[in-house]
């Protein structure tokens, strides 16, 4: 394919709800456009898009993919965008580098929770919106009453450019208000072809016409005064207006068919090349400029075959094979060797891409999704990615002992390539632990973990990080003594533990006066101590916050050694911890939940049973902001919680806060457990 001038190139990520027919669509007007010569299906798992072993037998989109044709001249860069909300990550990373989302909704389901954050997403993004509504054939599908959703739930300006001919399993074509024409999909032949407007749909075409151009002149002060004379528009003139409107995001064509059935896709296409701003029109969402070469890399593809590949859009300027650029987060020089056009799984090698368009490059060594190339240091700044922080998190082993090493560089792999699964060894519990947007997100890095680098893993419930601190001061005497027989043992310290600031750190000060321990051994007292404090007395957690005076204790001259003081040091914490009324601590969270205004009770009400304190709601259009502190043992499986109480349209985020002690009803329950614990180990 040649290199496309910017005005002829149109970049759209095609999103939506969960199993709307995304995939489908795209397979239909890559068939339509002669991309591809069969028409695929996701039942069959021959899709382009969803080329991934995962997702065919999943039969649903785990990752964008990246597909292009051309249509009237243009070239035409289709992200197909996974709709279920634990694979976010990619869509709103599609979302950001182009000029347009193809929003699809079922014409049975109308608008679903993903079809209303997608579209919130691209309105903040200032993204030109077409929809298309799908599944049209299908049983008790309604173009109307989905199309009268859309305009309540999302816009006002939602207005049909397409109408169906005929409905349900009766479905036979679509008619196209813009160009006043009318599409079948014979059986068989499966190609798209042109046919008349039925005579009898005349007056209901006649009213949305109407209603179409009412939308548009709206927008247009020159055609209104042509149109409110009396005038008759051309086909031409209203498509350019309409254009003009779509690009402003002044109206929002409302689009349809059957995707299965490649029908809707001729006046879709048509749709996107007049309706979607190309990446050379001023004000679209990215402006282009500056003289040198700059590149976004927002995805990044672990193939099996060709390793590492970067997807990018070229902001400004021509990327070109075997040149150089700079990575400007790694400050390294990186190595353009093969340029890529992606067409889902299959690439072919090219040349260059100029400004506007979408490639990919392999074998670049330290770029990563988020990561801007440069063909020489520059002043230029564009906004990263956004992801959202990961909501779930798994302790993560592997089945096979010796496994471990295996499994983290495996696991840093698929971290590379999604962003939103993240790794993290928890210091405390020292437990491998890793995070995801979904329990199907990280389920899914599980099956990938075994298909892909053969390593068979478990996941649990983590373990809550909690730590032990003392309230008040106390002293005590630790006396090590072993003399039967030969060289003895001999250490005897006294030392004073005092409460810090915080409940954080450990200090040892040395306040031995008179050389009553040899300044030789003091190290081993600290020693001692800091060992004991690895496992606390309460619930074997680590003690934190504690100020240690070693104040007094006396020595032997034979039998006293490094090993005497240590063991000394460690009975004398262990003393003075029991008498310095120590505490269990648990990490806070802060949590903010978002959630639908009805919701708001149950969720705060459930916030409650888990000990949250609530600090703070704020409106958000429809939605409610609710912050509290919740404690991290409370909310370890909250995303199923909150699914439940919201109707799957909650969302919430959280990070950790500060430590504080366990509400003693609580920490007894854990003590006695841990007690428990070590009992029977003993036995
Ligand atoms: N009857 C009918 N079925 C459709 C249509 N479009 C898609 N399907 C079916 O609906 C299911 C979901 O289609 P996909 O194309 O995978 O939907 P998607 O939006 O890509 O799904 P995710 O990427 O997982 O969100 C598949 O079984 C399709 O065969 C349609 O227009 N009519
Ligand atoms: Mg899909």
């Amino acid at each position: 394919m040649p290199s496309f001038e910017p005005g002829k190139i149109r970049n759209v990520v095609v999103a939506g709800h969960r199993g709307t027919g995304k995939t489908s669509l795209v397979e239909a007007m890559l068939f339509q456009s002669g991309a591809t010569n069969r028409l695929g299906g996701v039942e069959q798992g021959s899709t382009v898009s969803d080329w991934d072993e995962d997702e065919q037998r999943r039969r649903m989109s785990l990752s964008a993919s990246i597909c292009h044709l051309e249509w009237q001249g243009r070239k035409i860069n289709l992200i197909d965008a996974p709709g279920d909300p634990g694979f976010q990550g990619d869509a709103l990373a599609g979302l950001r580098v182009v000029e347009g989302a193809l929003i699809v909704c079922s014409g049975v389901m109308g608008v679903e929770v993903q079809t209303t954050r997608v579209w919130r997403r691209a309105e903040e993004l200032g993204l030109s919106r077409v929809l298309f509504v799908n599944m049209l054939d299908r049983e008790r599908a309604d173009f109307f009453r989905t199309l009268a959703q859309l305009d309540e739930q999302l816009a006002p300006q939602c207005v049909a450019v397409h109408l169906p001919i005929g409905s349900e399993h009766e479905l036979t074509g679509i008619v196209d208000l813009i160009h006043m024409t009318a599409y079948a999909s014979p059986e068989g032949a499966r190609e798209e072809t042109q046919i008349p407007i039925p005579e009898e749909m005349a007056d209901q075409v006649q009213e949305y016409r109407e209603k179409l151009l009412d939308g548009v002149v709206e927008t247009d002060e020159g055609l209104m005064e042509r149109y409110l004379d009396g005038q008759e528009l051309g086909a031409e003139e209203v498509a350019h207006a309409l254009k003009d409107a779509v690009t402003r995001g002044e109206i929002f064509p409302v689009a349809c068919g059957v995707a299965t059935k490649n029908l809707g896709t001729t006046a879709l296409l048509d749709l996107l090349v007049e309706g979607v701003p190309s990446p050379a029109r001023k004000g679209s969402s990215i402006e282009l400029d500056g003289d040198g070469t700059a590149a976004f890399v927002f995805k990044t593809i672990a193939d099996p075959f060709a390793g590492r590949i970067n997807v990018f859009r070229v902001l400004s300027g021509t990327v070109r094979s075997d040149s150089q650029v700079v990575n400007t987060r790694a400050r390294a020089k990186e190595r353009v060797g093969q340029l890529l056009l992606l067409q889902g799984k299959e690439h072919t090698q090219t040349t260059e891409f100029g400004p506007g368009d979408i490639g990919a490059v392999s074998k670049l060594k330290e770029t990563m999704t988020g990561d801007l190339l440069l063909s020489a240091e520059q002043e230029i700044e564009f906004p990263g990615i956004g992801f959202p922080e990961p909501v779930m998190s798994f302790a993560i082993t592997p089945k096979a002992k010796g496994d471990e090493e295996k499994m983290a560089s495996s696991l840093r792999r698929l971290s590379e390539e999604d962003p939103t699964l993240i790794l993290r060894r928890d210091p405390q519990t020292g437990e491998q632990l890793v995070s995801g947007m979904s329990q199907m997100h990280v389920e899914v890095a599980v099956d990938r973990l075994r298909r892909r680098f053969g390593v068979d893993v478990e996941l649990h419930q983590p373990r809550v990080p909690y730590l032990e601190t003392i309230r008040q001061e106390a002293r005590a005497q630790g006396r090590y003594k072993k003399q039967t027989g030969g060289r003895g043992q001999f250490g005897d310290c006294h030392v004073v533990l005092e409460p810090l600031e915080g409940h954080v750190g450990y200090e040892f000060v040395d306040q031995i006066v008179g050389g009553v321990i040899p300044q030789s051994f003091r190290p081993a007292v600290d020693k001692g101590i800091q060992e004991a404090m690895r496992h606390g007395e309460l619930a074997g957690a680590p003690v934190q916050g504690v100020r240690v005076r070693l104040v007094d204790g006396s020595y032997h001259t034979v039998d006293s050694s490094e090993m005497a003081f240590k063991i000394a040091g460690s009975m004398a914490f262990k003393q003075a911890y029991e008498k310095a009324n120590p505490v269990l601590l648990e990490p806070i969270m802060e949590l903010e939940a978002i959630v639908p205004d009805e919701a708001v009770g149950a969720v705060n009400g459930d916030l409650n049973s888990r000990r949250g304190r609530l600090h703070g709601m704020e409106p958000r259009g429809g939605m409610t902001s609710i912050k509290a502190e919740v404690p991290m043992s409370e909310i370890l499986t909250y995303s199923q919680s909150l699914t439940s109480l919201t109707g799957g349209r909650g969302d919430y985020h959280m990070h950790f806060l500060r430590y504080e002690e366990v509400p003693s009803h609580i920490a007894q329950k854990l003590i006695s457990e841990t007690k428990k614990e070590r009992e029977a180990v003993k036995v």
